[in-house]
């Protein structure tokens, strides 16, 4: 069986446990605790020397990290990733835009409010700056999904995935949720897809 390493509270952690759940793909899930230093011990480094978690363990040991690249190499062979050449390329767009526009900022700006550890690091600058480019971001998703049910296509990809696990927790962030009716709209149908779980669940054992 795979084994993911993950924080159970961390957006990036849950994506591909979402994966998982939805595509019906069995894994065992290691808590690697940020509290205890868990990231930079050196047994954790050893396995990815990036210090971060999610990473993936495959039965033969091979490791890979970076949480869209572990949906990419999970996904592949679901219903997850889109036939086409072109939505293909469409939904690795929205994923890297997950990553380089959205994620740092709404994620970011969850991490220095929710995190007491990550107190000293919230400026007002910081917090700002969080605020007004994690509203923008969130401003791309809410134009392009009034139009749209899902990122990319007529059905759920792996795009929806990576940008389901931060925006659903935006408000922890101070992002206005209720101001964007049709990223709402489209968390509802996430959340409603057979098999979903929600970002606390973790398999059994
Ligand atoms: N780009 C990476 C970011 C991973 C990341 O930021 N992981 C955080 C948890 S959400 C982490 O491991 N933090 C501990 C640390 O950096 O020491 C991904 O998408 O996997």
């Amino acid at each position: 069986m795979i084994t993911i390493y993950g924080m159970q509270d961390s957006g990036n952690c849950y994506k591909p446990r979402l994966l998982c759940a939805l595509a019906g793909i069995a894994f065992r899930h290691v808590e690697v605790s940020m509290l205890d230093g868990g990231t930079k011990r050196p047994d954790f480094l050893a396995m990815n020397p990036v210090g971060q978690v999610p990473l993936l363990e495959l039965e033969d040991g091979r490791r890979l990290a970076e949480s869209d690249a572990i949906l990419w190499h999970l996904g592949e062979t679901t219903p997850f990733v889109p036939a086409d050449p072109f939505e293909k390329s469409q939904m690795l767009q929205w994923m890297f835009f997950e990553q380089n526009g959205h994620e740092m900022h709404v994620a970011g700006r969850r991490s220095l409010l929710v995190y007491p550890e990550r107190r000293a690091s919230a400026t007002p600058e910081r917090l700002e700056v969080a605020l007004q480019r994690g509203t923008s971001a969130l401003a791309v998703m809410e134009a392009h999904l009034e139009t749209r049910r899902f990122f990319v296509g007529e059905t759920p990809s792996l795009a929806d995935i990576a940008l389901f696990a931060y925006t659903h927790v935006a408000d922890e962030g101070g992002f206005d949720l209720d101001a964007l009716p049709a990223v709402t709209a489209w968390l509802t149908r996430i959340v409603e897809l057979p098999g979903f779980r929600p970002m606390s669940w973790l398999p059994e054992g």
